[in-house]
């Protein structure tokens, strides 16, 4: 599924009164200076196995033609890279020609981007050529990055003189304040580390907005704002920030008032033209949840009309007999999955949002609205049971095919009572096999659904394996897309451009400080 949406001609229909209050609610940045713990040489591609012959560790090297130097800064960072560049041998005759490379991950750093092609933008590998003309100098790089790791290239020099890193640091950026951080009691090492990844994770996406990814792409996405909410408020509770992404999102929108599924910020506030079914749903999601935390009266004032919005707009949209339409399902993003037939999940999504649109009904006391939803939530689960329930195989079947993804919503959605939708997810490993979950974001709803049907047990234990194997491939912060099984599995056909610092992964903070709680 190449998630590209191309609408010539494109007018986001914008709300000044909106987006000035997103403006003023603009964050302020924190900032830090980082230098790095150690240097090292990457003698060839790397590889887990075969780390001892590949870093060989160094302190000062002086680079001729062809050497390079591997920089680790440590952990994940997000920020300004400046570097002090030295030189041995006779006056510097030719300027320093080198390239840089910045690695969210060890095998990033190793990645040969050449071989590249896939359908997303070779533009985000994090690499320049620089020359520097002058040395000793100071290179202040303009762009911001997202690495740990940082590969310096001797490209070419002069035989007269060898390069030298004096010194390299990194003004790191975020949003994220640590004095606010919650503090949590989690006694058990393995859970306490993986809160404290994605607890990172959170920080380095928290930028003037809430980012899907520090390194790609930059920007707010609906799905991803929706979890790193949840997590934000058992966290650094920065409200003010989700409430500017709601602002954001409410404030451009399609022509026909529908939520983008993604906005741009930079020259300007501008929606994209890219809609996805589910995402526009959890807007209604995302502002009950944080008026949930809140109580915040000016945001339910503000954005109320646009929440119920996107719930009628996909009610009138539904096909015959009250199942999602071909059209919505097929732009319904659900998980990386070319192979899902993403009907029954749509349905159950749609089925949630009604579900939040009512509670915001009820906050407004607005009746007539809570009685048209009630109803329509009836006839949708109804519909649900009638066409994607089968009585013989006791699950979930869509367009002929049973995933994990439909068993997921469904039981999110309560369509079946509370003994059924336990019975169903106590068969869930029955059902990992037909479209496998690729991102952290589905597998996210998938530990959601296990609470929700009693399997908590599972749940923690899910957590642990799914979670914990990518801490224990090296990772500082949690990545887009993981499959322990293949991890160089990536939805845009190269791992080299996959986010290794990623939004939708950082919930296993929000799953261990609330939900996991007693234990
Ligand atoms: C990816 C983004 C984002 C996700 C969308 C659907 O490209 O990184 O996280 O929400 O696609």
């Amino acid at each position: 599924m190449a998630l590209i949406s191309i609408i010539e001609d494109f007018h986001p229909l914008n709300n000044a009164k909106l987006l000035d209050r997103a403006a003023e609610l603009k964050p302020s940045l924190h900032h830090r200076i980082v230098e790095p713990v150690g240097g090292f040489q990457l003698k060839e591609r790397y590889s887990p196995e075969k780390e001892d012959i590949v870093l060989h560790k160094v302190k000062h090297l002086a680079m001729g033609r062809g050497e390079n130097l591997c920089l680790d800064f440590g952990t994940h960072l997000v920020g300004y890279v400046t570097l002090s560049l030295n030189y041995t041998g006779s006056h510097p005759d030719a300027p320093a020609f080198l390239k840089l490379k910045f690695a969210e991950c060890l095998d990033e750093l190793s990645e040969n981007s050449g071989e590249y092609n896939g359908w997303i933008s070779r533009s985000w590998i994090q690499e320049e050529y620089i020359h520097v003309d002058v040395i000793p100098s100071i290179v202040k790089l303009p762009r911001r990055y997202a690495f740990r790791y940082l590969k310096i290239t001797m490209m070419d020099t002069s035989p007269k003189y060898k390069l030298i890193v004096r010194h390299a640091e990194c003004m790191t950026e975020t949003s994220a304040n640590y004095r606010t951080l919650q503090q949590a009691e989690i006694a058990d090492p393995q859970l306490r580390k993986i809160d404290e990844v994605g607890v990172r994770t959170l920080a380095n996406c928290m930028q003037d907005v809430f980012e899907d990814g520090p390194k790609r792409d930059q920007r707010l996405w609906m799905g991803d704002l929706r979890l790193q909410a949840l997590v934000n408020s058992a966290t650094f509770r920065h409200m003010n920030l989700v409430k500017r992404c709601l602002y954001l999102f409410g404030g451009s929108r399609f022509p026909d008032g529908r939520v983008s599924a993604c906005i741009f910020t930079k020259p300007s506030v501008q929606a994209d033209d890219t809609w996805l079914f589910d995402y526009s749903l959890f807007y209604t999601v995302t502002l009950e949840e944080y008026l949930e935390e809140t109580g915040d009266g000016e945001a339910l004032d503000d954005l109320y009309d646009v929440a119920q919005q996107q719930v009628e707009i996909a009610l009138r949209g539904l096909a015959e007999g009250h199942l999602v339409s071909e059209d919505q399902a097929k732009n319904a993003f659900i998980d990386w999955a070319d192979a899902l037939d993403r009907r029954a999940a749509a349905q159950a999504v749609l089925i949630c949002a009604v579900r939040y649109a009512r509670r915001l009904a009820r906050r407004r006391n607005d009746w007539s609205q809570m009685n048209y939803l009630a109803g329509e939530e009836k006839l949708l689960k109804e519909a649900a049971l009638r066409h994607f329930w089968d009585p013989e195989k006791r699950c979930f079947v869509s367009g002929g095919q049973i995933s994990i993804a439909s068993q997921v919503w469904m039981v999110l959605a309560d369509v079946l009572p509370p003994e059924e939708a336990e019975e169903l997810m106590g068969r869930a490993e029955e059902f990992l096999q037909e479209v496998p979950m690729l991102t952290p974001y589905m597998h996210h709803y998938y530990l959601m659904a296990l609470l929700r049907s009693g399997h908590r047990k599972e749940a923690e234990q899910h957590l642990r394996e799914y979670w914990g194997s990518m801490i224990g491939s090296g990772a500082d912060t949690f990545r887009e897309a993981w499959d322990p099984e293949h991890p160089d599995a990536s939805p845009y056909g190269g791992a080299v451009v996959n986010s290794c610092c990623h939004a939708w992964s950082c919930t296993p903070s929000w799953i261990i400080r609330t939900q996991l709680k007693e234990s």
